[in-house]
């Protein structure tokens, strides 16, 4: 099909420049997030669309709502590995293709990962605003917790979590995690539950996917057991902790402390998070670097351009 005839539904704006770009430059593009009344924006443009581009992001994604406006929708694009926010039900149902971007942001995720680790039990952000604050001028810094020598905990030893096994080893951690089946390929620690893993862990680090069956998996019975000296760091999804526990048991120091990239209602970050000198917190930036977020950028345009084209697409999800 001539690209021009091909009519991509773009759903909102938080995607790369250089992805709105190349993608207005080639299709004919619809932006739904400017249109003032989308419903009605659907009734007329509905029947023409071809391919939905939207991201991993919580408020994007494409929801079977959204699926169900768009009669000739054949190919769903994401920038992003999770697609959770993704009805992928209702796409398999028509055949539709979906598809993500794997592989390309491992590094920079795990990166992040290690940072939060870092910065939480070495107190690097607590630190800074101690010296801004003029403090050091009236006595020392308290102490923080070594990195070396303590347990890794991975929940989710996919791609994502063996990059922050890799990185962990390189601090001196010893590395254990969670998989519902056993891995013969990685010569770590393997726990049969995530229980069994959050009893044993200093830092549980969280690289699992989102959506329903893995809601809420960290609750409070988990970060009891994690214990008070030891550290939650979520580099997944929001949905997959109990915010809520998770705040209780900050405030009863059931735990050492927290780094959190994402959150359940994004971008609302509740507010005894945000007040915590032990929580390190990210706007749910472990993947937006220039060189992930254009690699991503080119692999979700290489997807349509591929469709579009009548051959195969590259990373495809169903
Ligand atoms: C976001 C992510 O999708 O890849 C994922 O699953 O969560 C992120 O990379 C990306 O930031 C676009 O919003």
């Amino acid at each position: 099909m001539a690209s021009k005839q091909f009519n991509v539904l773009i759903k909102g704006k938080f995607l790369p420049p250089r992805l709105m770009a190349n993608l207005e430059a080639t299709f004919t593009t619809f932006r739904l997030w400017e249109a003032a009344d989308q419903n009605a924006y659907l009734n007329e443009i509905g029947s023409k669309i071809d391919a939905i581009v939207t991201s991993g992001n919580a408020v994007m994604g494409a929801s079977a709502a959204l699926i169900e406006r768009l009669p000739n929708l054949k190919v769903i694009c994401s920038n992003g590995v999770g697609y959770d926010a993704i009805d992928i039900e209702a796409a398999r149902a028509r055949d539709i293709i979906v598809t993500n971007t794997p592989e390309v942001l491992n590094d920079c995720v795990a990166d992040l990962g290690m940072a939060l680790l870092l910065d939480v039990a070495r107190r690097v952000s607590e630190a800074d605003r101690f010296t801004r604050a003029g403090k050091w001028t009236q006595g020392r810094f308290p102490l923080s917790c070594k990195i070396g020598g303590k347990v890794c905990g991975i929940v989710g030893l996919g791609n994502i979590g063996q990059a922050v096994a890799k990185r962990a080893q390189a601090f001196g951690m010893d590395i254990h995690y969670y998989t519902p089946r056993s891995r013969p390929d990685v010569p770590f620690t393997r726990h049969e539950t995530i229980m069994s893993l959050a009893q044993r862990a200093d830092f549980l680090v969280l690289t699992l996917p989102g959506g329903a069956a893995t809601r809420h998996l960290i609750n409070a019975d988990i970060l009891q057991a994690l214990g008070p000296k030891s550290y939650l760091i979520n580099i997944a999804r929001g949905s997959v902790v109990d915010e809520q526990a998770l705040i209780q048991a900050l405030e009863k120091g059931q735990i050492a402390g927290a780094g959190l990239d994402v959150f359940e209602q994004e971008p609302q970050v509740p507010e005894a998070l945000r007040q915590r000198d032990n929580v390190v917190i990210t706007p749910h930036i472990a993947s937006s670097t220039e060189e992930t977020m254009g690699a991503m950028a080119d692999l979700v345009f290489e997807n349509l351009q591929a469709f579009a084209r009548g051959d195969a697409v590259l990373t495809r999800v169903v």
